[in-house]
């Protein structure tokens, strides 16, 4: 993909996509309860419908009819065994999440992805279901994917100390957790992303969360909901970053999700000095409209419990701390080295080749700005988020004319990114 740059101040309104987390666990709880989940606003990104059609395969009834999602769940217990392994693409956390969910079935699933996933850890959620008396390996004795899941129907509760702040492997315990008899208690390393607990509750299952402990006890049944996705503030991140580092430029984001264990971002950009406000704060499904303007920014410190609640968006905090006066240094985020690529790597390794001052550490990434951006070859790794943010590096921060490779990838969360963006240009089309 050609991008020239297009500077422009931005102005207008967005309403921003569907939360993909958000999205995956409406399709899952909806497979495990019993009843009709009617969910309104799915993302239909390609990772979201590698859940959908992998309990499309495992017999659920789901329909689309273009607006809502129906998922006819009949609980776990009437899931149907499948001859062939089950591709779920990009997606980590339908690999990771699904591992916990079919670990007591009384069959074997084998689940596989792209080269990508298949190259990312599968240990972190193995080896506590394993330890609740699962039975999930992965290809030929290694911890990475094709996984195959022998469901097991003797789960048993444990208490676990997590040694990764992740919400992909607490979820997939807590799956586990909900089929196994006796409680099961999950210790945080770092308060991560709480929406598997939320709908939990959402779903009229009980669990009990005090501090960093989160107790289940199972065996439960779940009853079907109708579930309202907001918008995804990993999403909104790329246009709010856009925003402040163009001049003249004030846009709003609707609908956006604000769940405080996802909010770190809005932090950090306060802390740099950049100009937001919360607006139409609905405290029921926790979202509310963003306003974000053009903003002078200085470095900041970016490190410890934060990090959990802006991991996806640290790349575009990344191309932010280019821009801002000062360094920006970013700590205890070794978990980016695990993602769709290694975004610690490729975030210094293509702001590079753009002319950014960014070096990769151990566990993060230390930057020096502002430095002006000028045109390259680069590339997103097929990495989404990689992707997005070099999209608006190119289009509104760099001089001169950038050839990203693997552009298709943002599609796995934001297939309507460009379009999006170009909505807030009022120059109109790039
Ligand atoms: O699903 P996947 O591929 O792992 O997606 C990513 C992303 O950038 O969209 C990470 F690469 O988001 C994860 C996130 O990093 C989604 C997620 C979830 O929905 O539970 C949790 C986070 O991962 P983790 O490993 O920190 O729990």
């Amino acid at each position: 993909m050609k991008l020239v740059t297009n500077k422009q101040n931005l102005q207008g309104t967005l309403v921003i996509p569907a939360d993909k987390s958000i999205s995956h666990r409406s399709i899952m709880f909806g497979a495990m309860a019993h009843g009709t989940t009617t969910i309104h606003n799915f993302l239909r990104g390609e990772d979201c419908l590698s859940t959908l059609n992998a309990f499309k395969t495992l017999g659920v009834p789901i329909e689309d009819d273009g607006t809502v999602i129906r998922v006819y769940g009949q609980g776990l217990a009437a899931l149907k065994p499948v001859d062939s392994p089950i591709d779920v693409g990009n997606s980590g956390t339908t690999i990771r999440l699904m591992m916990g969910i079919l670990a007591g079935t009384d069959f074997t699933t084998v689940l596989t992805g792209d080269a990508s996933l298949n190259k990312r850890p599968m240990a972190r959620v193995m080896d506590p279901i394993n330890q609740m008396n699962g039975a999930i390996s992965g290809f030929e004795d290694t911890q990475f994917p094709p996984v195959t899941i022998k469901g097991q129907a003797n789960l048993a509760p444990m208490t676990y100390e997590m040694p990764v702040a992740s919400a992909q492997v607490k979820s997939a315990i807590l799956f586990a957790a909900l089929q196994a008899k006796g409680e099961t208690v999950v210790i945080e390393k770092e308060p991560s992303r709480n929406h598997t607990e939320e709908m939990i509750r959402q779903f009229g299952g009980s669990i009990k969360v005090e501090g960093k402990n989160i107790h289940v006890k199972g065996p439960q049944t779940l009853k079907s909901q109708t579930v309202i996705v907001p918008g995804d503030i990993s999403s909104a991140a790329f246009f709010l970053v856009a925003a402040l580092l163009c001049k003249d430029s004030k846009i709003q984001l609707t609908n956006v999700g604000i769940n405080p264990t996802r909010t770190g971002i809005l932090e950090v950009i306060e802390a740099m000095g950049g100009t937001l406000e919360l607006s139409q704060v609905d405290e029921i499904n926790q979202s509310a409209t963003i306003t974000a303007r053009s903003s002078e920014l200085h470095g900041t410190t970016i490190g410890g419990a934060i990090i959990p609640r802006l991991i996806d968006e640290l790349p575009i905090i990344a191309l932010l701390a280019t821009q801002a006066n000062g360094q920006t240094i970013i700590r205890d985020a070794q978990e980016l080295k695990v993602k769709e690529t290694n975004r610690i790597d490729a975030v210094a390794k293509e702001l590079t080749k753009m002319g950014a001052s960014i070096k990769a550490t151990d566990d993060g990434l230390i930057i020096n700005g502002p430095t002006p951006l000028y045109g390259a070859n680069v590339t997103s790794y097929g990495d989404h988020r990689i992707g997005m943010m070099l999209q608006i590096a190119a289009l509104l921060v760099a001089d001169g004319e950038v050839e990203l490779e693997q552009a298709e990838a943002v599609s796995v969360s934001y297939p309507d990114f460009f379009t999006d963006l170009t909505k807030l240009l009022p120059g109109g089309a790039i």
